[in-house]
Order: structure tokens, then C-alpha cells, then sequence
């Protein structure tokens, strides 16, 4: 070998170990990916080589815990998960971006079908204006075409035997508003084969009044007076420099030192989270990943237009390709920092989302503890003000916003938070007051003929918790009641706790809510000093669970939703609750399915999966976009620190913010 081969040699593995294993494909790295797939498949085929998904597809964990302790030495490859169509079919591929080759080829010959791209739903809704039916059914409405705008809806599985790639179409009228959910041409349903990309079934079943747009739109610019209430525009800003360090990807502010990703199909994910412990002077691992792995929208209409309403908006749509450009000063504040993110477009080619993510110190005014003592002949007040960081996306997926929090604190505690916002979904109906109402239209009157859908949201959380290590449990603290049988006290009663260990996959499924108990992840190997078992609690949002019947189609496919919480153990293909290939899948590759398997899960590396949730009955004020409803859940340290961990926090004294005080009116 020559020196000079040598030296090239040494160059390339040097610089594939100065990026992160865990850091997002890179817009080079997508363009590698293109042109290394493309030249496999660059056969004449009537059909082109369209990619459904790239992304990361990230070393084993052990791997990349290796390379954390030894980045100097530990060799890694960086690889793209591919999900391509070609020839109608689906291929699975995996690409060494090192090799520059393709490394794993498979044909996907199951059910299902893999994330829509967006080039083809747009293709798709510019269909049925050539489309002669569709035109007369426009005309016949007395409506003008060049006020119609289209949408994509997947299409479900209802038992059929056989099945095209598919998406249904519905039209909305623009005219006089820039809500377009608002003002369905109810009753014409358009189905578009994505592989022929041709219109295959039409419908224009029944004919109602189209709503009015009067009052629809929401944009500040066309509102009319009164206004109100006013705002004051307080500015968030962090005094001196922001408290937080961005290197690559990877985040440390105050006691927490994370890693930030994303995906075209889950939208930021959260790495490698440990917290600095200052009695152990070391960092102390808590969350390997986390990210939203599923989210499942299904619609409580049975009627033709709207049954197959049951939507998996990660495996379906895409929630990263679905991440919006962030707004300064209103999506985020001031004092936040902005990241961009990028995703393959059906052409391979990477995209651009500028803004995808924000990260900033929120300082919300909260207490993050105090106590006052009067007891004592001199008065004790100690009081420290909360401060934490938030990692914040939004995917806005058709008429939905879906606002993606992840907050640390310096207490240990990780705040996971969802803010459902946007525009309702909603059918045309002829009647104008519920009086005049007499069967069940499946939803609430917000507007005259207007009739907003009752539906579910269930966000399933991908959480593989490695508290202080890898080999963990999960344990259920059962409050139970107990009786007094010796009567040595004058109470009758009192609760204690039961603790039981999950030994396996079943054993672990949990319906949260329906007693009292305390759920956490621990680590057995390592105890306090004083002796408990180390572990980070999962503290439950409010419960769900899901209303359909077992054997109902979509329950069938988003079985993840039968449980909140389900453990299995780390398996790096198991990465979505809803399966892989989610577009018209039958239910037979999900977190329900791999989990009966009931494999041992007690002291080894497991995931927790848990999913919160809405059943949302919509009402007026939710009209013609919906105020922030928010959610979430709280992973908090149970045991894990010898003591308060921020008992010695330092808060800066130096905030002095001029003429800050309320006035009075
Ligand atoms: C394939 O790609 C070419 C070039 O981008 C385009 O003109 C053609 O319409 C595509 N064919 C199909 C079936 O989408
Ligand atoms: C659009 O709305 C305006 C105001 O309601 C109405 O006068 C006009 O006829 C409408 N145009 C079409 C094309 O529907
Ligand atoms: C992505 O877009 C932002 C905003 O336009 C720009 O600053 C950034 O350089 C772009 N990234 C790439 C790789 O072009
Ligand atoms: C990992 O998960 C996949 C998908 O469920 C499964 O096919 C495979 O057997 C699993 N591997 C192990 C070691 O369990
Ligand atoms: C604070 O308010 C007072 C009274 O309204 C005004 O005179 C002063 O200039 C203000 N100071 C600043 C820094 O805005
Ligand atoms: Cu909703």
C-alpha cells in the first residue's frame, strides 16, 4: 500500500468519526444515498424509482456506547436506512455510506406500504381537475374550479383481500377563506392509485350545502372589530449569553447533556440524555432515545365519506417531513436558538426545513422548590425559581398542528409535552341549529352546517430509559389499602405499597389509571447508599384508552393503543409502535404482535413504549382553529440521586428587567 493510499485511508475514517453516530443524515449523505440507489435501479422501467423514507440507520447501541467512551478508536460506518418503490414494489435497503454501496437489499412481499412522499400526494390532488366526473360534479354545484383545492387521505384496510397503493382524495371550496378544512365539497371521494397515478373509483354520493366561508378564516389581516383580549408582548431573554452549548448536535445546558436528531418519519429525537451528578462528579445515563413513534388519529364516523378516517400520521405522513419552518418571537422566544433539518424528497435529493426545531431556556416563572419557616423566633424564607430547556417541534400534518415538547430540568426531571392545535376536521351537513338535529351526525355542530368529527389522538412514545446502564426493570407500585388487625391504634385503615417486577412482555402491559400505582424503569445493580433501587419514575398524563371493539379494522392495526405502557427489550429493528410498513397494514407487525413473543424483559436493556392521549368531542371554541390543548407526561428520578439534586442550585441574581411591574388598571 502506498503512503499516499494510507494517508487517504486515515483521512476517511477520521472524518467519519468527527460527526456523531447518532446525528441526522446529512443533506451530502442524502445525495450519496440518491446516487448510490439510483445506479442500481437505473434499469428502463416504466415505473421510477421513488424513496419513501431515508433515514438514519444508526449503529447498534452498544456500539455507540463503545464510541462514547472511546471516540478516538471506536470505528463506526454510517448507514441509511432506505424504503424505495420500484417496479411496484416496495424494497428495503440499507446503504454503507463509507462502501458506498448497498449492503442489504430486501423486497417487502407483506402487507402494507411504506410513508407517503409528499411529491406524490401533490401529483395525487392535482388529479381530478382533468378528471371529466370530477369537473361535472364542480359544475353541477355551481362552484368554480379554480377555487378548489384537494387533499390526501390514506385509505385504511377493511378487510380486502387484495390491494393497490391507494389514497383517497376530498376537495374543499377556497373562496372567501384560507381555512380550508372549513368548507368540504361533501360528498365527492376521489381514489388514486400512487403507482399508476391514476384516478381508479370515483364517488359523488349525496349533496349538501357547502358552509359558508363568513368567519372561517383565522388570519389576523381580514379580522374585523371587536378585538381583544390585549396581550402584553413580554420578551424572554435570557441576561448575558444563553446558558446553554449546541456542539454538532449535541446540547449540554446546566446539569444535562443530550443529543437532538431527526427523522422524516418521527421528527426529533432525543439521544444519549444523562445528567451530571455533582456528590458522583460524573454524568449519569437516563434516556439512550426517545422520540414519538407513532401517532394514530381515527374518526368516529361510519359513513362512506369518512370510515376510513383512521389515520397513523408518523407511518402514514410522515411527522418530520410534516415539521414546519418555526416562527421567532411566537412559535419560540426570543432567546431561543433554531436548528434546520433535512429529509429526502421522493427524488432522493434532500430538503431543506429551515427553523425545524427551536432550543431555548424557559424561564416560565415557576418555583422549583421553597419553604418558609415561622416556627422559628427569626423568620427562614428559601425559595430557588425554576428554570429548564426545551427542544420544541411542530409537525403540522393537513389540518393538524401538533407541537412537540421536550423539557429538561434541573431536578432531573424530563417533560414531555403535546399541544394539539390547527383546524378541526369537519363534514358539510344541512343543518344550521342542533334543534333541527334528530340522528347521531358523529360530531359537534361548530358552524352552521358545519359538523366537526368526534376522533381520538394516541401519541405512542419510543423510550428506551437506560437508567445508570443498560440492564434495567420495570416495576409496578401498587398502593393497597390495608385494614388494622391489631388494635394497638385507633385507626382502622392505611395504604402501603406492593412492588411487583415485570418478568416478561406480558406481564408488563399496563391500562394507566386503573389504580393507583407508581410506574418507573430501575436499575437493580446499583442501589443508594442507604440502599433503594435507583430508577427514573414514568409519571402518567391522563389516561386513554381506546373505545372501538377489539376486532375493528383500525384497532386491529393500532393495536399499540390496547396498552399504555408496554415493555420489550432493545431490539434496534423494533423502532415503530405502529410497525413498519403502516399505509394499509392488517395489524400483523406491531408492538402488539412482537410483544407476544413475551420475552424475558426482568435486568436486561428494555424500552418502555407508552402512549397518552386525547378523545376529543370538539366544540364551538374550537372554531375555526383550535386553542392549544396540551398534554404529556413527566420522567422524573425515583431514588436515582443520593439527595435533592438541585438543594446547591446557583440561580443568577443578575435579572433586573426594567419596569417589569404589574400595572394597574
Ligand atoms: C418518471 O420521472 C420522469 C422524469 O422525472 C417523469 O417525467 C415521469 O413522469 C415519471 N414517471 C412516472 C410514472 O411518475
Ligand atoms: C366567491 O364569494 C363571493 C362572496 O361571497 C361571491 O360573490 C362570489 O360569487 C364567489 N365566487 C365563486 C367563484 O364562487
Ligand atoms: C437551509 O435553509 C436555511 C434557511 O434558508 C439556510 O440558512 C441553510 O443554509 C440551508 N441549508 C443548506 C444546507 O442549504
Ligand atoms: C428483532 O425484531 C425483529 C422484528 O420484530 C425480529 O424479526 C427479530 O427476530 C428480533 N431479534 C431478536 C434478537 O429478537
Ligand atoms: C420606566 O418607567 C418610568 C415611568 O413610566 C419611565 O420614566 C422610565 O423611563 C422607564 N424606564 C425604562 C428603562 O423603560
Ligand atoms: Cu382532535
Amino acid at each position: 500500500m502506498s503512503l499516499l493510499l494510507i494517508f487517504i485511508i486515515f483521512i476517511i475514517s477520521f472524518s467519519s468519526i468527527s460527526s456523531h453516530p447518532l446525528d441526522p443524515l446529512s443533506p451530502s449523505e442524502f445525495d450519496s444515498v440518491r446516487t448510490i440507489v439510483q445506479k442500481a435501479y437505473s434499469s428502463k422501467s416504466k415505473y421510477n424509482l421513488t424513496f419513501q423514507y431515508v433515514g438514519l440507520d444508526e449503529p447498534e447501541k452498544g456500539t455507540v456506547l463503545k464510541w462514547q467512551s472511546r471516540p478516538d478508536i471506536v470505528k463506526l460506518s454510517r448507514r441509511a436506512l432506505v424504503h424505495a418503490r420500484f417496479n411496484k414494489q416496495t424494497l428495503e435497503l440499507v446503504v454503507d455510506l463509507s462502501t458506498r454501496s448497498i449492503i442489504s437489499k430486501q423486497v417487502h412481499y407483506g402487507h402494507g406500504y411504506p410513508m407517503f412522499t409528499l411529491d406524490e400526494q401533490v401529483v395525487a390532488t392535482e388529479l381530478p381537475y382533468s378528471y371529466k366526473p370530477f369537473k361535472d360534479s364542480v359544475k353541477r354545484r355551481g362552484l368554480d374550479i379554480s377555487q378548489v383545492v384537494c387533499s390526501t387521505f390514506s385509505t385504511g384496510w377493511y378487510g380486502e383481500e387484495k390491494s393497490q397503493r391507494v389514497i383517497k382524495i376530498q376537495c374543499f371550496y377556497t373562496n372567501g377563506t384560507t381555512n380550508l378544512y372549513s368548507r368540504p365539497l361533501e360528498g365527492i371521494t376521489v381514489v388514486v392509485d400512487l403507482d399508476d397515478m391514476k384516478i381508479v373509483q370515483y364517488f359523488d354520493r349525496i349533496r349538501v350545502p357547502l358552509p359558508k366561508a363568513e368567519g372561517t378564516d383565522f388570519r389576523f389581516s381580514v379580522m374585523k372589530p371587536p378585538f381583544g383580549p390585549r396581550l402584553n408582548g413580554v420578551a424572554m431573554v435570557s441576561p448575558g449569553r444563553p446558558g446553554f452549548k449546541i456542539d454538532g448536535n449535541t446540547v449540554s445546558w446546566a446539569n444535562w447533556v443530550f443529543h437532538v436528531g431527526f427523522d422524516a418519519r418521527v421528527g426529533s429525537v432525543i439521544s444519549l440524555a444523562s445528567i451530571y451528578d455533582i456528590e458522583k462528579h460524573k454524568y449519569r445515563r437516563v434516556l439512550y432515545r426517545g422520540y414519538v413513534s407513532e401517532l394514530f388519529v381515527p374518526y368516529m364516523d361510519p359513513t362512506e365519506e369518512i370510515y376510513f378516517k383512521t389515520f397513523f400520521d408518523c407511518g402514514e405522513f410522515g411527522f418530520g417531513q410534516s415539521a414546519v419552518s418555526l416562527e421567532p418571537l411566537t412559535d419560540c422566544p426570543a432567546n431561543a436558538v433554531f436548528m434546520d433539518s433535512y429529509y429526502a424528497g421522493q427524488d432522493g435529493s434532500p430538503v431543506n426545513i429551515s427553523n425545524a426545531l427551536c432550543i431555548f431556556e424557559q424561564h416560565a416563572g415557576n418555583i422549583m422548590w421553597r419553604h418558609t419557616e415561622t416556627a422559628l423566633h427569626e423568620e427562614i424564607r428559601e425559595v430557588r425559581a425554576d428554570v429548564s430547556l426545551v427542544v420544541r417541534m411542530v409537525a403540522t400534518v393537513g389540518n393538524y398542528d401538533y407541537i412537540l415538547n421536550w423539557e429538561f430540568k434541573p431536578s432531573g426531571s424530563i417533560n414531555v409535552g403535546v399541544g394539539l392545535t390547527g383546524v378541526l376536521s369537519s363534514k358539510a351537513v344541512k343543518y344550521t341549529h342542533t334543534d333541527q338535529i334528530k340522528e347521531d351526525v358523529y360530531g359537534t355542530l361548530v358552524a352552521e352546517n358545519t359538523v366537526a368529527t368526534h376522533h381520538d389522538h394516541y401519541l405512542n412514545y419510543y423510550l428506551d430509559l437506560d437508567v445508570d446502564g443498560e440492564a434495567n426493570s420495570f416495576v409496578r407500585t401498587n398502593l393497597v389499602s390495608k385494614r388494622v388487625t391489631n388494635h394497638n391504634t385507633p385507626r382502622k385503615s392505611y395504604w402501603t405499597v406492593e412492588r411487583e417486577t415485570a418478568k416478561t412482555e406480558l406481564e408488563a402491559r399496563t391500562k394507566v389509571g386503573l389504580r393507583p400505582s407508581e410506574f418507573a424503569v430501575i436499575n437493580r445493580n446499583k442501589k443508594t447508599k442507604i440502599g433503594n433501587d435507583i430508577g427514573y419514575r414514568l409519571l402518567a398524563g391522563s389516561a386513554v384508552s381506546p373505545l372501538l371493539v377489539d376486532d375493528d379494522y383500525p384497532q386491529t392495526r393500532a393495536a399499540f393503543t390496547n396498552y399504555n405502557v408496554w415493555i420489550t427489550p432493545y431490539n434496534k429493528s423494533e423502532k415503530w409502535a405502529g410497525g413498519t410498513y403502516v399505509d394499509q397494514s392488517r395489524g400483523e407487525d406491531n408492538l402488539a404482535i412482537w410483544s407476544l413473543r413475551n420475552r424475558k424483559i426482568e435486568n436486561k436493556d428494555i424500552v418502555l413504549w407508552y402512549t397518552i392521549g386525547v378523545h376529543h368531542v370538539p366544540c364551538q371554541e374550537e372554531f375555526p382553529v383550535m386553542p392549544t390543548l396540551s398534554g404529556g407526561f413527566e420522567l422524573r428520578p425515583v431514588n436515582f440521586f443520593e439527595r435533592n439534586p438541585v438543594l446547591k442550585v446557583i440561580v443568577a441574581k443578575n435579572v433586573n428587567m426594567p419596569n417589569c411591574t404589574a400595572t394597574h388598571h
